[in-house]
């Protein structure tokens, strides 16, 4: 069974994969609206592996005994001033998510959680990709500056991003 605190930090966690969905495809409508459709794509992706993470938790959280109490998930940015400004925004929040992560695995330590530590590990891993490929990317917008053709090569590479659906744990 789990205990308290640790159910508590993973409905929490929930709550901040829920947001990253919402986020993205708050995202995702701005690149529509742009016409760049290998951006909406990589953002639908991100919009789905987000869910995955999210139900990974929910799901983990029911298998150790748990209740899972949904909370409200808070309104996501919807404006942004170019593919950049977008980028800078996703690195900054997997960054967070990267961090809250960390201290998730905190509180499996404090409480000598070691199953939930090792659960966690997956999702550990899963933020040093999603850091490693945004940053990519957005090293990519850098280099691109205002060359709409470098955006358009830009747009027809991620238009190849395919989701496939995760084994977390
Ligand atoms: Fe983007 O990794 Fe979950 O939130």
């Amino acid at each position: 069974m789990i205990n308290e605190k640790m159910e508590k930090a993973f409905l929490e966690q929930i709550n901040a994969e829920m947001f990253s969905e919402y986020l993205y495809l708050s995202m995702k409508a701005y690149f529509a609206n742009l016409n760049l459709a290998g951006f909406v794509n990589w953002m639908d992706v991100q919009v789905q592996e987000e869910r995955a993470h999210a139900m990974g938790m929910f799901d983990y959280v029911l298998e150790r005994g748990g209740r899972v109490i949904l909370e409200q998930i808070e309104k996501p940015e919807n404006n942004w001033n170019s593919p950049l400004e977008v980028f800078e925004a996703v690195l900054k929040h997997e960054e967070y998510i990267t961090s809250r992560i960390n201290a998730l695995m905190d509180v499996a330590e404090e409480t000598k959680d070691r199953a939930a530590l090792a659960f966690l590990n997956w999702y550990l891993k899963e933020q040093v990709e999603e850091e490693a490929n945004v940053g990519g990317i957005l090293a990519q917008l850098k280099m691109i500056g205002d060359d709409k053709n470098g955006l358009f090569a830009l747009d027809k590479e991620l238009a190849a991003r395919t989701f496939v659906a995760p084994v977390i744990g």
